[in-house]
């Protein structure tokens, strides 16, 4: 139904009739029932449902796979033998996957495009290209579809909306590898770079460590999300400037389940104990 036939304006018949002699409140105050447009675009938004597309990105090894099962908590990558224990195959070529999640009514299709490693390869020269190549080209797509005469009513979108990159916990700061690579990306798409495999690193050492990237970042001029663009007024620039502190978010993956304290948790089993990764206390960057 047209919410704005549903909403009862103050000038519609079924209110009390104007007199010929004052004029209807509502002409008064110029009202024109513009606050019905809110509704009308929930309605069409829930309708329509939400599409978000992330790519992992990194060099080879450093949990990109291990961190959407994370994520998700399923195995959307998985190992061709995980009752044995063996670990998540090495991705070999790009692949996307996507989920349909629906809560309290609102439908979020969410792809997740899993990249093989970069890094390890005697020359490591332009390796971001088949990357870079697969974003431009879904930006190409997207806007080949907008740009014909006769459009479709929903154009599937396929433009990567946010890119994680992968940072090795070397400790040090970043490598010229990451620093090439994220010069490129950071041009075309929202970079939110990562401190992978972050339990590898004391405390102390990941806070230097997340300064001192954080000073590459600025120095490099590699502007990852959010950019500064985004802070368009005083509450934007307060949420954006407590993100930019944390960044890069120090995560740990798990993509097997153990019993800690009667609880079934994600977690990495070490010889010291379970470290849980939607434990605050022990992964910095949890799910929730
Ligand atoms: N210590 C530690 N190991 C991790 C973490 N995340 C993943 N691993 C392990 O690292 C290994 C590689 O993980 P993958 O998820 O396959 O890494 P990847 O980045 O997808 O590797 P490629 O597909 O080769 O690019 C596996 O043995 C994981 O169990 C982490 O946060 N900490
Ligand atoms: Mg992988």
């Amino acid at each position: 139904m047209d919410p704005l036939r549903r909403s009862p304006s103050p000038c519609s018949s079924s209110s009390r009739p104007p007199s010929p002699r004052t004029p209807p409140p509502c002409e008064a105050q110029g009202y024109v029932g513009i606050e019905a447009v809110l509704d009308q675009v929930k309605i069409k938004a829930m309708k329509m449902g939400f599409e978000f597309n992330i790519m992992v990105v990194g060099q080879s090894g450093l949990g990109k796979s291990t961190m959407v099962n994370t994520l998700f908590r399923s195995k959307m990558w998985r190992s061709s033998l995980p009752s044995l224990g063996v670990p998540t195959l090495q991705t070999l070529q790009l692949q996307s996957m996507t989920h349909v999640i629906e809560e309290k009514g609102v439908r979020l299709k969410l792809t997740v495009t899993d990249t093989p490693g970069f890094g390890d390869q005697i020359n490591n020269d332009k390796c971001w290209d088949p990357i870079l190549g697969y974003i431009k080209e879904q930006y190409e797509r997207y806007l080949q579809e907008e740009i014909l005469i006769t459009r479709q009513r929903h154009i599937p979108d396929t433009r990567v909306h946010c890119c994680i990159y992968f940072v090795p916990p070397t400790g040090h700061c970043l490598r010229p590898l990451d620093i090439e690579f994220l010069q490129r990306l950071c041009r075309m798409v929202n970079v939110v770079p990562v401190i992978a495999r972050a339990d590898s690193l004391t405390i102390e050492e990941r806070e230097a460590f997340r300064l001192r990237i954080q000073k590459d970042l600025r120095t490099h001029c590699i502007e990852v999300y959010p950019q500064k663009c985004f802070d368009e007024d005083i509450n934007d620039r307060l949420l954006n400037s407590k993100i930019r502190e944390r960044i890069p978010f120090a995560v740990v993956g798990a993509d097997r389940e153990h019993l800690v304290n009667g609880r079934c948790v994600l977690g990495r089993k070490t010889k010291w104990g379970v470290i849980e990764v939607e434990n605050m206390a022990h992964s910095p960057t949890s799910r929730t």
